[in-house]
């Protein structure tokens, strides 16, 4: 087995230690997160090789995030270490205003991930990968990391490596409808295996649920496998002329960021593991319910083990 690539911003989380609005909160937790790393470190506990291409600040928060990455067994030999340019943030208010949904404020302007370029590249970033993984929230950081996006997505398809895309629509970086389209159309149609949410279903077609499934399914031609998550509802898909279903397992929502990730890296590794897509739905499922009751993006993310253990409960 070959190696899984991430790209994409790593930031540091600053998450209340309390739910409730952002304004009256004074203790937080320090973690670190972001939407392709946490899919990345899924799979990594789940026994898969990673490795993974960004940039950070030369700063502590830089510091942190590799020390994270090193810890949780992925290669960092592609993470730039950028002199000038700091290491992005975020903090999260939890449970409000709605319950159990979270927000997030970014300080991720000019952060050395937003920096990166086409010149960044280097033929190593691709050397014994056979699966990548981008998620929508890249290109969507701004003009120069979209390129060089679509070039990473571009020079992996010609060396025959899987391309993975979970549209992850922000809404904070992509204002509008037409912006998020344009943002994830490219990648789309590129991509092997893509994930999306109804959240972002909702946000980038009109019509009942079949219409926009199926205008999903005009942009994204050559897709192999196409994944719909559907929170509280659970998941579906679409394979070889099939439709797959998994209900989510009931569990009380802590802090529901990072419960896509967990879902898509489970379910990527359980494929990788050779299970069918109705196995590797159920796992996926498993994952994002155990990381919806914990704080922070990477920390409740399972093991075999633990997947296997909160199955064997459930089901008893
Ligand atoms: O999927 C969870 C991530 O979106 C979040 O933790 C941070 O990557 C992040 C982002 O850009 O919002």
């Amino acid at each position: 087995m070959k190696k899984v690539l991430g790209m994409g911003e790593i930031m540091v989380q600053f998450n209340p230690t309390e739910k409730g609005p952002l304004l009256y909160q004074r203790m937080f937790e320090r973690h670190v997160a972001g939407s392709e790393a946490n899919i990345i470190i899924q799979m990594q506990k789940l026994d898969v090789k990673t490795s993974f291409f960004t940039a950070v600040g030369s700063d502590p928060f830089g510091e942190i995030i590799i020390n994270t990455l090193r810890e949780e067994g992925v290669e960092t030999n592609l993470v730039k270490i950028d002199e000038g340019n700091p290491t992005g943030i975020y903090f999260v208010q939890r449970s409000y205003p709605y319950p159990g949904k979270t927000t997030v404020f970014y300080y991720r302007e000019n952060s050395a991930a937003s920096k990166i370029t086409c010149d960044d590249i280097k033929e190593e970033v691709f050397e014994d990968v056979d699966m990548l993984i981008i998620s929508g929230i890249t290109p969507a950081l701004n003009e120069s990391v979209r390129n060089c996006a679509l070039k990473i997505v571009e020079m992996s398809k010609s060396r025959g490596i899987k391309v993975v895309f979970d549209t992850n629509i922000r809404i904070k970086l992509l204002k509008n409808k037409e912006k998020a389209l344009e943002c994830v159309q490219p990648f789309l149609e590129k991509a092997d295996i893509v994930f999306t949410g109804m959240g972002d279903l909702n946000f980038l077609f009109k019509g009942e649920f079949e219409d926009k499934k199926n205008q999903l399914k005009e942009l994204a031609k050559n897709t192999e496998i196409m994944v719909i998550k559907m929170g509280e509802k659970g998941a579906i898909a679409l394979y070889d002329g099939h439709t797959y279903k998994q209900d989510s397992f009931k569990v009380p929502v802590v802090d529901e960021l990072g419960a896509g990730d967990a879902f898509d890296g489970a379910f990527l590794a359980s494929i990788l593991k050779g299970y069918d897509v109705k196995t590797a739905l159920k796992y996926g499922c498993a994952a994002g319910a155990i990381t919806v009751s914990l704080k922070g993006d990477i920390e409740p993310l399972p093991k075999w083990n633990d997947l296997k253990l909160f199955l064997d409960i459930h089901s008893s």
